[in-house]
């Protein structure tokens, strides 16, 4: 079954399950070991629907002890393990290829401790990112990063993706906000990195190993996590623009006149927008225009960051850069609008079949891809649609069939990969490799960075058991 899914791959040479591995589970997760096939589905199944494994179990762990346990036995027993957190991941990471083991965080929901001084949160890996957001707005806190799949995914695969979103504009990135992490290696040992300090230059940074290693290298069991005060004041605009030059120029002068207040430079074009009006039935709340623009604002004085976002529109509008705009009024307004941008992924699933790509680029050449590869695929797909976090310059690029058409496919790959190669650009800005990009890995590291990074592999995991498969190329 499964050479035939995947020609290109074949499954290592791993143990499989016997009844003693199941009596060894189910002792020491008792109620907590998932085999009915029923239940199986949604573990195997990836969020685009793209990727489906065979796996027979899902363990459902607790504690960190209890990972261990899992870990250090799967290591004995050559048993091959995917670690599995809200299953939102983009490029086929979260799911098993073959049979491997599912170990879910699901259960991992506990939070440790808050200093709301400082701002650190320390939680296990499976609290969900809109859960612990919530948690800390009530005590006028906030996490550091958002995402369309707040509601699903956990803190955990967000650390293990080095996933950036909505604000990392703002906030930065994982790699700064993490202050410590709590892992397991193949082997069942625990690595402490729990630190809570903002500080803390003594030898090397390994926590920083486990953000975006997308469970390679350890399962990660718990977190500390800096976080921002929650802003008092938060405005929404969204701009309509005539081409991306003046997408640039918007991005520019918010930049210089929104300055510390801003916290979100979002675009999406004209083809996003049909997307979303005819696939879930969203209004465009301004006329049609090539491509929108959303602006957030997060300050601390309400009246202050209106005044400073109209004089900001004013001068847009009148130097004729931005055509036509709207001002969220109210929270509704606010989350509306927020809809548009944030709802695009999944307005493309029911289209059939989406192509997905995830690329940084040079800022002047973000749209210049996109216009090129929509002459390149003329009328032979549905649609070619482009948006993204424009302040970051990061482009999701993104094309639908009504099913798997592999021509389509052979027009797009390698074709983008080695376009973005050229400029200097990654193949993969955010959603990591995992099965799906593994081998594009190339395309955007030296020959000798990814051999260093096969010897890292084989330091933490001698017998390749942790998300065999994936990011690490052939
Ligand atoms: P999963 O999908 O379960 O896993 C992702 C990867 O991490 C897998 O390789 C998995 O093995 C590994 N993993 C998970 N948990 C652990 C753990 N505890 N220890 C070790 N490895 C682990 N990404 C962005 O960067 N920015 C976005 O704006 C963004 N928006 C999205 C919007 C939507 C609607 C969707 C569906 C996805 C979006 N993503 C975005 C993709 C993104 O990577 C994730 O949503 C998120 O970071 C994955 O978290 P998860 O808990 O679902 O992880
Ligand atoms: C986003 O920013 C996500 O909305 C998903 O990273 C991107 O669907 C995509 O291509
Ligand atoms: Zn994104």
């Amino acid at each position: 079954l499964t050479s035939v899914r995947y020609p290109h791959v074949q499954r290592g040479k791993y143990a499989t399950l016997t009844e003693k591995d199941v009596d060894f589970f189910q002792k020491l997760l008792p109620q907590r070991v998932l085999q009915d096939p029923s239940e199986l589905d949604g573990y195997n199944i990836d969020w685009m629907r793209t990727v489906r494994g065979n796996s027979q179990m899902v363990l459902r762990p607790k504690t960190t002890s209890e990972v261990a346990e899992i870990l250090k036995y799967c290591n004995e027993r050559h048993l091959a393990v995917v670690p599995q957190g809200g299953n939102t991941g983009l490029v086929g990471g979260s799911v098993p290829v073959f049979d491997e083991i599912v170990i879910s965080t699901q259960l991992m929901n506990q939070i440790i401790s808050l200093d709301e001084v400082s701002g650190i949160i320390v939680c296990q890996s499976g609290c969900v990112l809109e859960t612990l957001d919530n948690y800390l707005a009530e005590r006028e806190l906030m996490m550091p990063l958002d995402l369309g799949a707040k509601g699903s995914c956990h803190i955990g695969g967000n650390v293990s993706t080095n996933a950036g979103g909505l604000r990392l504009l703002r906030y930065g990135s994982l790699h700064g906000s993490v202050l410590g992490v709590e892992a397991v290696l193949a082997s069942g040992e625990i690595v402490d990195c729990l630190s809570s300090l903002r500080k803390d230059n003594t030898g090397y940074d390994l926590k920083q190993l486990f953000i975006g290693s997308e469970g390679t290298l350890g399962m990660v069991t718990s977190v500390s996590i800096l976080c921002p005060r929650r802003p008092k004041a938060v405005n929404v605009a969204f701009l309509g623009v005539e081409n991306f030059e003046a997408a640039l120029q918007t991005f520019q002068l918010c930049k210089g006149m929104l300055a510390e207040i801003l916290s979100a430079c979002e675009f999406m074009d004209q083809e996003s927008m049909q997307c979303i009006q005819e696939n879930l039935k969203l209004t465009n709340p301004i006329k049609s225009y090539p491509l929108y623009i959303l602006i957030e604002t997060s300050g601390s004085h309400g009246s202050h960051d209106e005044e400073k976002l109209n004089v900001f529109l004013e001068a847009a509008m009148g130097k004729g850069i931005v055509q036509d705009g709207t001002i969220a009024m109210d929270v509704t307004q606010r989350q509306n609008i927020w809809g548009l941008r944030e709802r695009i992924a999944e307005g493309l699933l029911h289209d059939g079949y989406n192509y997905k790509y995830d690329i940084s680029l040079p800022l002047p050449k973000l749209y210049e891809i996109v216009e090129d590869m929509r002459q390149r695929l003329g009328s032979k797909v549905t649609r070619v649609v482009s948006y993204g976090h424009l302040g970051d310059g990061n482009l999701h690029f993104n094309v639908t069939t009504p099913e798997y058409d592999k021509e389509v496919l052979g027009l797009i790959e390698p074709y983008i990969y080695e376009w973005t190669s050229q400029v200097r650009g990654s193949v993969s800005a955010e959603h990591g490799l995992g099965f799906k990009k593994r081998d594009c890995i190339r395309y955007s590291k030296e020959p000798n960075a990814v051999k260093m990074m096969v010897k890292m592999k084989k330091l933490f995991d001698p017998n390749g058991i942790l998300n065999p498969y994936k990011t690490i190329p052939l």
